[in-house]
């Protein structure tokens, strides 16, 4: 946490604030300096910084014991931030105007984006949003589906979705867990009004605007490089789903998946089709070499939750970084509580801006959740190579960059990689390539629509485009655009959809997951450049190389200190985001895909 440092004119508390600006005014009526500008950001870190963490450790609380007493605590501490937030954004205009070097500009702005949601200057308003905000987590997180006579959790239907092959139990679990967001939509509404009103108080048009806001780039900018990017990769997606839906519709017959038109949503191995890898034994490749099946492999060499985090560190120290504190392995949460309502969805806290690092999960021994270990422990290397900045720079160079770090890591999982850990004993044939290509697109690529289309819904229903009524038809119709997919049954008049997915309800954006997938790709591409490497990249992995991990930290290390350009320049040699790698990493993939798909009419 970083401590108050004192400031010329030793304003330090919200209190004092407009006293000082008003004192100013009346002792000297001098216009103001650039150095009036500076000394108030320096107070304004101090004090967000401050609240930031009182609010972090009550987060914490409520996220490990979700109680009616911590929800209430934790929209307490929130609406005091927001409150905080809001009222030195608004202070702040008053420097508007003002030549200021560009790094102190730069922090002006981001100064109006330190808050996900933002609330206008109006006390009731404001403890709404927070109540809401925090009633909408907590009905996600303790949501329960009634399905075979009992309570199921959202980890135990989605383990249905995963694993089991009839349409009726998939759809029961599909549908169960779409039941816990139907009260969420008219609070969600509210929401949404406050907030626009927030961002429009701080000069943005809507709440969407506000998001593309930060990327160093105008907002519609932004939306511009997105779909670009999306552009890039198309084609590859094209393929998979056409070949992915071809192979469903042999599986489970044209009754139940069509070979034209979208996807039915509950066959792909997710509760929210945005990652296909647990339906890799439905479509592996025939002539393909058995792959590694790395869930097996964990289960076969005992490993439990601790032993899948400590491997990923292993990783880490492998690239030179230094091994988590012990407070990480004292403090993070591992598996899932019995006794008690947790937020299981993964996450990485940084509690201290130093090294009171940790995770949450409620971890299964599995593929996924070991990638997830790899995902999460980016989060907290990332966090603790950039804790020497201030506080508006201590996070990622764009959302996307801390998405990608933890992800980029785990594309060095590969059978080598695995040998040398002693997870599995043979390393399979190249004849095997196409088959371990196949799993990662399946998560991967099958994951970039979806990315993308989350937040095409929340820009439009900031921007009033969507209303209420509207909420669930334009989810769906953004589904299908994108992924290609569409709901397996009718829904009904109140369904609410799009809060049955964790970061709606949770309020996280999700365009940082999409950049993230295009990202981990580039980083990747350029570590292994960087490696020498010259077999194809998904055979490559950076384990082990220093060299690349002293790169690495450095981009790191600075945080959200410089325009991401710059932070991606610094370890790629690109200023631009680009799709390419991904192009080039799957591209034999995409060789076989197209043989297959030869005759069929792909596209829906
Ligand atoms: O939410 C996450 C992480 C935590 S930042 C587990 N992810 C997205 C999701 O689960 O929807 C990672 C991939 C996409
Ligand atoms: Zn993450």
């Amino acid at each position: 946490m970083t401590r108050f440092k004192g400031l010329a004119f030793g304003c330090s508390c919200m209190a004092l604030l407009a006293a000082c600006g008003e004192e100013k005014a009346v002792m000297q009526d001098a216009p103001l300096t650039v150095a009036d500008a500076a000394a108030f950001m320096e107070d304004a870190e101090t004090q967000l910084s401050e609240a930031g963490q009182h609010l972090e450790r009550l987060s914490w609380v409520n996220a490990n014991f979700i109680t009616y007493d911590t929800n209430m605590l934790v929209a307490n501490a929130d609406e005091d931030f927001i409150k905080l937030s809001v009222s030195l954004a608004n202070a702040a205009k008053k420097y508007q105007g003002l030549d200021m070097p560009a790094d102190l500009a730069r922090k002006f702005e981001k100064l109006k984006q330190t808050m996900v949601l933002p609330a206008p200057e109006d006390a009731a308003k404001t403890a709404s949003l927070a109540r809401i905000k925090a009633d909408l987590t907590a009905t996600y997180s303790t949501g329960k589906v009634a399905m075979e006579g009992e309570e199921k959790t959202l980890g135990d239907v989605s383990d249905i979705i995963a694993s089991d092959r009839t349409p009726e139990r998939l759809l029961a679990a599909w549908d169960g867990w779409r039941k816990v967001s139907v009260p969420m939509k008219s609070d969600y509404a509210e929401m949404v009004a406050i907030a626009n009103e927030g961002a429009k108080e701080l000069g943005y048009a809507d709440v969407g605007a506000m998001w593309r806001a930060g990327y160093d780039m105008d907002p519609d900018e932004f939306a511009k490089v997105a779909d670009k990017l999306w552009d890039q990769v198309k084609p590859l997606y094209t393929a998979l789903h056409c070949y992915v839906r071809a192979e469903l519709s042999d599986y489970y017959g044209d009754r139940v998946v069509a070979d034209a038109g979208p996807i039915p949503a509950h066959l792909l191995g997710n509760m929210w089709a945005q990652a296909w890898g647990n339906i890799y034994p439905l479509v592996k490749p025939e002539t393909s070499a058995s792959g590694v099946d790395v869930t097996a492999a964990l289960k076969e060499k005992g490993y439990d939750a601790i032993k899948m985090v400590k491997t990923g560190e292993g990783f880490f120290s492998s690239l030179g970084f230094e091994p988590l504190p012990d407070t990480f392995w004292e403090r993070s949460l591992f598996t899932k509580p019995e006794d008690r309502e947790v937020i299981c969805h993964a996450s990485a806290w940084d509690l201290d801006g130093k090294n009171d690092v940790r995770i949450k999960m409620c971890t299964k021994v599995n593929d996924v959740d070991f990638t997830t270990v790899h995902h999460e422990l980016g989060h907290n290397y990332y966090q603790r190579a950039y804790q020497n900045n201030t506080y508006l720079h201590l996070t990622g160079a764009n959302d996307g960059f801390h998405e990608a770090i933890g992800d980029m890591v785990a594309l060095s999982i590969t059978p080598e990689y695995l040998q040398k850990i002693g997870l599995i004993s043979d390393v399979p044939p190249e004849e095997a390539d196409i088959g371990l290509l196949m799993k990662r697109a399946l998560d991967k690529v099958a994951f970039l629509p979806f990315g993308l289309m989350v937040d095409k819904w929340r820009w439009q229903v900031f921007s009033g485009e969507l209303t209420p009524e509207n909420y669930n038809d334009g989810w769906w119709k953004l589904r299908e655009e994108y992924q290609g997919i569409k709901a397996p049954n009718d829904r009904p008049a109140d369904a609410f959809d799009p809060g049955a997915k964790f970061h709606i309800p949770g309020n996280t954006p999700y365009m940082r997951y999409f950049l993230a997938h295009i990202l981990q790709f580039q980083f990747h591409k350029a570590a292994c450049e960087q490696a020498g490497w010259e077999g194809p990249l998904h055979r490559c992995s950076i384990y082990g190389n220093k060299e690349v991990g002293d790169r690495f930290k450095a981009m790191l290390e600075m945080g959200a200190s410089k325009p991401w350009p710059e932070a991606l320049e610094a370890f790629t040699g690109s200023r631009e985001m680009d799709g390419s790698a991904v192009v080039a990493y799957f591209a034999p993939l995409k060789q076989w895909l197209d043989k297959q798909n030869e005759g069929r009419t792909c596209g829906w």
